[in-house]
């Protein structure tokens, strides 16, 4: 599977319910993409990973990358001394067809709902991931669903949290060298939550 793969905005329709919160804008949406399909196959210039504080792997997606990128990855993680929720690190691809791994770690919903950092969590993990790409001169990256597996976080506050963050790293002129910024889902449920959100961060132009 290959970016050719991809399905683009311009064949969601706008929801006339939705508030248009933001402008239309073509030069935005025409980065975007929704896809669901097994992140590890992307030919991509980076996907990120759902990862946790220490960075030794895991279960989910996070077990997923590893194992399809051989054990060359695990010794890089090793090198980088973990990192703090919200925060993200950058990998070589090795085996995969990506050629970078974002390792980015999403709050625990549950835990830090109670301290009300959750959305702001998970956004620092957006966020980082886009200006790691801009630092390394990459064009291309696909989130995988971070936080809505084990993590807890459900998938429509999730979403609208990536969409937000994606959107306004957009409009402050930051992703301009951004080619493409796939939301890769895996549950239906996931998929269900962008397509009812994006009208709101993308709306049709
Ligand atoms: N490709 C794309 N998405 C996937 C794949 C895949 N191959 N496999 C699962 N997902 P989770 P979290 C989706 O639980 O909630 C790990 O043990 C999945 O459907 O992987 O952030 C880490 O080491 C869900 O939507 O990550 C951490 O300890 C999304 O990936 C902890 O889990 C994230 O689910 C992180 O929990």
């Amino acid at each position: 599977p290959t970016l050719s793969l991809l399905y683009h905005l311009k064949r969601i329709e706008a929801d006339p319910a939705a508030e248009a919160a933001y402008s239309p804008s073509a030069s935005f949406n025409d980065k975007i993409s929704v896809i669901r399909q097994d992140i590890t196959g992307l030919e991509i210039d980076a996907i990120v990973n759902a990862a946790n504080n220490s960075l030794l792997g895991g279960g989910g997606v996070d077990g997923a990358i590893h194992r399809a990128a051989g054990p060359e990855l695990l010794d890089e993680c090793e090198t980088l001394d973990g990192c703090a929720t919200g925060d993200a690190k950058i990998t070589e691809g090795y085996e995969l067809p990506a050629k970078k791994v974002i390792h980015a770690v999403g709050p625990i919903y549950w835990k830090t709902k109670a301290e009300g950092r959750h959305a702001e969590l998970l956004s620092g993990c957006y966020r980082k991931s886009l200006e790691l790409c801009v630092e390394n001169g990459l064009k291309s990256i696909a989130f995988s669903a971070l936080s809505t597996g084990v993590y807890g976080y459900p998938s429509g506050e999730a979403s609208t949290v990536a969409l937000e963050t994606v959107r306004k790293f957009l409009e402050e002129g930051k992703g301009d060298d951004m080619e493409r910024i796939v939301f890769c889902n895996f549950m239906q449920k996931d998929e269900d939550a962008y397509f009812k959100n994006i009208p709101t961060y993308f709306p049709p132009a």
